[in-house]
């Protein structure tokens, strides 16, 4: 049973003690404190006030098994017992951590056989940007150093992967990025490419990342890093082709690919890979969030026999976590996975809930505020527009729209997040069809509330 909390008590002491991370601190003094989320089952979770509120979050883009996992407890707690913790710094390891690498190795398959860990998503991106680095220099060509990255990704919120994404709101703070990245643009029809064939605009989109290539020099150029699906972006569903001429692009002048799955792996997209979805091969992979549904923090690197061959020669890689490799994270991350596998979660995403969630979508689409409606597997997003047929925005600017929607969709009982105009939403994996009609009917429900909100400003 859940605690019975003294929540006016926790909220004062959040507002006296607490800095929550990416925030307006000041808004949540005068707000009185953040909603404190006290328990959650399946894909509900519960707030101090008593509201129970449909997730279409799973979390943060991460809870893909749902809330409420008796056996992930379970297996948490027997590890605990027997060997909290032990590092892999001194020639040594733990048994969960090895069979998760196998696991690993065995869901990205091919060349993707080897596996380095860490505990977050910001984490793995910053043993891309060390690991790709060494790698050039140990294959004999160090002035491979610059990163290739988009407008708008999102890589992380450390130094490395503030730099590597490309949130221009997050480079003003801390002087960033670190030099050695190049951004360009990013594949967002809806947005930048309204109007134009999406095939072409693909097209060009990639070749933007050849021509930044040439203007930097092939020969300086180590690595392009993307999300196969940007999801803190607005869900961006890059148009058809587009990741196999980002490929081409990339073997053509011998740089290294890496997808970052933080978001898109373990069955978001309906494969157990975005790039499995969108059928190109990386390099290396960071991923998180799902590896463990967010019930311990850790994320990994798959990485290519070839870049390990290299690595090899070189002695010590010397970079590494206290917590790679963690034995309890690593037997939650293993047991997660097969509870993936048991419940055939990828597959109906593919086939079921997937394709019902696009279907519900689209009864959205004539909605006076929708300009678009777009999902793949369970991940998804709404387009609020200014006026129907077009991609123009209330206000005349970004920004104005998606909170209220977004804000009227928690007061109905729905978790979702605005991104700009956008509504965008991610599902536990386990979500039904009847809460994929509840998720969609209260959009809609709050749309038709934000209408005449919209139209008296
Ligand atoms: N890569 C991608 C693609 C991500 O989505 C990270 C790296 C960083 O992971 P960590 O575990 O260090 O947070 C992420 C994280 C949002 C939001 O506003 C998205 C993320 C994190 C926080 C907020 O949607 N994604």
């Amino acid at each position: 049973m859940p605690k019975n909390y003294d929540i006016a008590e926790l909220k004062r002491l959040d507002v006296k003690h607490h800095l929550p991370a990416q925030q307006d601190w000041k808004l949540i003094e005068d707000m009185g404190g953040s909603r404190i989320i006290t328990h959650a089952e399946g894909c509900h979770i519960t707030d101090g006030e008593g509201n129970r509120i449909l997730d279409g979050m799973a979390g943060l883009w991460c809870v893909n098994v749902g809330y409420g996992r008796e056996e992930l407890v379970e297996v948490a707690a027997e590890q605990m017992r027997e060997l909290p913790f032990y590092n892999t710094f001194f020639k040594t390891v733990t048994p969960p951590t090895v069979l998760l690498a196998q696991k690993i190795a065995s869901l990205t398959g091919g060349k993707l056989q080897h596996v380095f860990f860490n505990a977050s998503g910001s984490e793995a991106n910053d043993t891309v940007f060390r690991m790709v680095r060494h790698y050039w220099k140990l294959k004999g060509e160090p002035k491979r150093t610059v990163f290739i990255s988009r407008w708008n990704a999102y890589h992380g919120s450390t130094v490395a992967g503030v730099s590597l994404g490309g949130m221009k709101f997050m480079h003003e703070q801390g002087n960033l990025p670190i030099p050695g990245v190049e951004h360009v643009r990013q594949p967002y029809w809806f947005g930048e490419g309204f109007g134009e064939d999406p095939v072409q605009f693909g097209k060009d989109c990639a070749a933007a990342i050849e021509k930044r290539i040439l203007e930097v020099g092939p020969e300086n150029v180590a690595a392009f890093i993307g999300e196969p699906v940007q999801g803190a972006g607005g869900v961006i569903l890059p148009p058809p082709g587009y990741w196999q001429e980002v490929e081409a692009i990339c073997r053509k002048y011998g740089i290294l690919l890496v997808a970052d799955e933080v978001i898109c792996g373990f069955g978001r997209t309906g494969e157990w890979f975005g790039h499995q979805t969108y059928g190109f091969t990386p390099d290396i992979v960071p991923m998180a969030k799902g590896l463990s549904s967010g019930y311990l923090p850790i994320s990994a690197n798959a990485v290519s026999s070839e870049i390990v061959d290299v690595l090899k020669t070189g002695g010590d890689f010397v970079h590494g976590f206290t917590y790679s490799g963690h034995p309890v994270a690593a037997a939650v991350a293993l047991r997660n996975i097969e509870i993936i596998e048991r419940e055939g979660l990828v597959a109906r995403t593919r086939d079921d809930t997937g394709p019902y969630l696009a279907k519900a979508l689209a009864t959205l689409k004539d909605h006076p505020l929708v300009g678009e409606v777009r999902s793949v597997g369970l991940i998804g997003a709404v387009e609020i527009v200014a006026e129907p047929g077009t991609n123009t925005r209330w206000g005349g600017a970004e920004g104005t729209a998606g909170p209220i929607v977004r804000d009227l969709c928690i007061a109905n009982g729905l978790m979702v997040r605005g991104i700009r105009d956008t509504i965008v939403m991610c599902p536990p994996l386990i979500i039904t069809h009847a809460e994929i009609d509840t998720l969609v009917g209260i959009i809609a429900k709050s749309l038709d509330e934000a209408l005449p909100l919209l139209q008296a400003l």
